[in-house]
């Protein structure tokens, strides 16, 4: 059973309440400030990444034109025209900055950080010291990605794959100079970050829960951050070695991933006997988990939204954690459907394929429990609860292309095209990037104690939900005919040059999609300082973190919360009202039932 938080307590004294700006904003060991330190990082990265895909955007719709605006920005000294070596730049760092700074921290980091303490019961994490070393580790990653951009070269080039031989000859392209070494310390720090805060996580959740907390009345938000942090401490690893062999490989010379006899614009490089394929493997052997570290916390948070906004208890919930379970353990096996073209053994396909279509079911489950948690619902349609509609049925859509590429013959079509491009971003963007606008929406109040504004919440919704779906669904079109992804001049091909018109409609409905975003920037800081005053559960939520003042002060619970039920129990005949939080203690019995 769970340890009493009073004991643990005491333990924590080292930060009592400090009046010093310093201890109590910058160096903080508060998992909340800690949380929300992530979450302003994070999205300031964020209008990063999204700056640099309107370049890229620029490219494709009027290739080898001087961008106005952003161009001189984005493309150095070509006076606004991006260059060729600088569109692969454009596509390797926003998708680094998107996965590395932005999505990944932003669910763990900001997320997980600020609600695993306060929805399981808890006055901290395990270990604060550690919790504000794994922020505090982002920033040397900060720096080395950020600096890339400003070295002789630029910034990385070789894809957010980071694919040898290219990454690793220096000669291979101009960021492959010291952009590439950058990244690749940049990379690894953010994986360094990652396992201290999952190993704080796993040890969280399982020792520091509230009397009458058990496993099976965590709310789905703790499972999904819980298999995160599983999947983080056993696949992050695997990178992090690749990482630090891709580094000498690169700095002292040895020979892991370029093969015998390889060229460099016409110059024979020293070293070899190595084996490209070895970093694919490798590579996929985490970042296969890691697509599922992108998306599993959101799933857990469109569960807790749908769930308070419908009214009603969250549909099969056990068959829920399974499935989450259930897809992270496919996880680790079907890597190898990121490979299907690099020659590897039909047989070896083949498992692949199957496994990888496997994960198709679970995933089905987690949707059909969606769907059910909303029939027969009094639905509220509040913001954050259109986000978290909009999460699900954009991973319908992002589950089914998944299913498409999952088969061999098919894949080695739409291999390398936009296809895989429309793909990543319905689960990422449409659905990941949904929930966490969702996410914040609907603890914005927990965080600052004030609301966001409904109506300027919906026009945001609005307008990202329709030019979200303009940007990327006509993409399945353009892989469909072989469009080319990372090639900065695809128009060069004779047969691609009637999908001009489609990529300009693209880029100007993206243009659009990250010009609406201010709208959620104003709203976001307007509300924090102006927006009206919360209480302590606006949404009249189950959740344990709905117990707790709102913002939560130092130690989060002003009372000592024991747990009588799961977060879900909406519509409730036991009680009047339509919900029954947590922490209420039933009519009749008074003792906790602790099993
Ligand atoms: C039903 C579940 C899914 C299936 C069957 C599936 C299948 C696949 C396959 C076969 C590929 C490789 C295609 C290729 O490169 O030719 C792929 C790529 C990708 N998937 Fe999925 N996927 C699923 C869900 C997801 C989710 C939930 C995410 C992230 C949240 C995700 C993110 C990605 C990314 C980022 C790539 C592209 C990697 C790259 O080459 O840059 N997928 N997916
Ligand atoms: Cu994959």
């Amino acid at each position: 059973m769970s340890t009493v938080t009073a004991d643990t307590h005491a333990a924590h004294g080292e930060h009592a309440p400090t009046s010093s700006f310093l201890k109590t904003y910058v160096f903080s060991l508060d998992h909340k400030i800690i949380g929300l330190q992530f979450l302003f990082s994070t999205l300031i990265w964020f209008s990063v990444g999204g700056l640099l895909a309107m370049g890229i955007r620029w490219q494709l719709a009027y290739p080898w034109r001087p961008m106005p605006l952003l161009g001189n920005l984005l493309a150095g000294p070509e006076g606004g025209q991006i260059a060729p070596e600088n569109y692969t730049m454009l596509v390797t760092m926003h998708a680094t900055v998107m996965i590395f700074f932005v999505i990944i921290p932003i669910l763990a980091g900001a997320f997980g950080n600020f609600l695993i303490p306060l929805m399981i019961g808890a006055d901290d994490m395990a270990v604060p010291v550690l919790n504000m070393l794994s922020y505090w580790f982002m920033w040397p990653a900060f720096f080395f990605i950020g600096s890339s951009f400003f070295v002789e070269g630029g910034a990385a080039q070789g894809g957010w794959t980071s694919y040898p031989p290219l990454s690793v000859i220096q000669q291979a392209a101009p960021g492959s100079l010291e952009g590439q070494t950058l990244w690749l310390l940049g990379v690894t720090f953010v994986g360094i970050s990652s396992m201290m805060g999952s190993i704080n996580y796993m040890t969280t959740i399982i020792q520091m829960r509230a009397p009458g907390m058990t496993m099976f009345r965590l709310p789905m938000t703790i499972w999904g951050m819980f298999i995160t942090a599983v999947l983080q401490a056993f696949a992050l690893p695997v990178l992090t070695a690749a990482g630090f062999m891709q580094l000498s490989d690169r700095m002292i010379g040895t020979g892991f991933f370029l093969p015998e006899g390889a060229m460099a614009n016409n110059s024979p490089m020293e070293t070899g006997g190595g084996q490209p394929l070895l970093w694919q493997h490798l590579f996929w052997f985490y970042s296969h988990p890691a697509v599922y570290i992108m998306i599993l916390p959101a799933m857990g948070m469109v569960s807790d939204i749908l769930s308070t906004f419908a009214r009603k208890p969250l549909f099969g919930y056990k068959p829920m954690v399974y499935s989450i379970s259930g897809i992270a353990g496919l996880g680790f096996i079907v890597w190898g459907h990121h490979m299907f073209v690099s020659g590897m053994n039909p047989m070896l396909g083949m498992t692949f394929m199957v496994s990888t279509m496997m994960i198709a079911l679970p995933s089905a489950i987690k949707t059909f429990n969606w769907l059910g948690t909303l029939w027969g619902g009094k639905i509220q349609f509040t913001t954050p609860m259109l986000f978290a509609i909009s999460f699900v049925s954009m991973f319908i859509i992002g589950g089914l292309s998944g299913i498409f590429m999952a088969a061999t013959p098919v894949d080695i079509f739409i291999h390398d095209t936009y296809y895989i491009v429309a793909h990543f971003h319905y689960v990422l963007f449409c659905g990941t990037a949904m929930a966490v606008f969702g996410g914040i929406y609907y603890w914005f109040p927990k965080m600052f104690g004030r609301m966001m504004n409904d109506s300027w919440g919906k026009v945001h919704f609005s307008l990202t939900f329709i030019l979200m779906n303009c940007v990327f669904y006509p993409m399945h079109i353009l892989g469909m005919q072989g469009f080319p992804r990372r090639l900065a001049d695809p128009y060069h091909y004779e047969t691609f040059r009637n999908l001009l018109e489609v990529n300009q409609f693209i880029s100007w409905c993206a243009f659009l999609l990250m010009a609406s975003q201010s709208i959620f920037v104003v709203n976001f800081f307007y509300s924090m300082f102006f927006g009206p005053r919360a209480g302590r559960n606006p949404w009249k939520a189950n959740g344990l973190e709905w117990q707790a003042p709102s913002p939560p002060g130092h130690g989060n619970f002003d009372f000592q919360p024991i747990i009588y039920r799961g977060p879900y129990e909406y519509g409730s005949p036991e009680v009047d009202e339509d919900y029954y939080p947590q922490t209420q203690p039933p009519k009749e019995k008074a003792i906790p039932n602790d099993q």
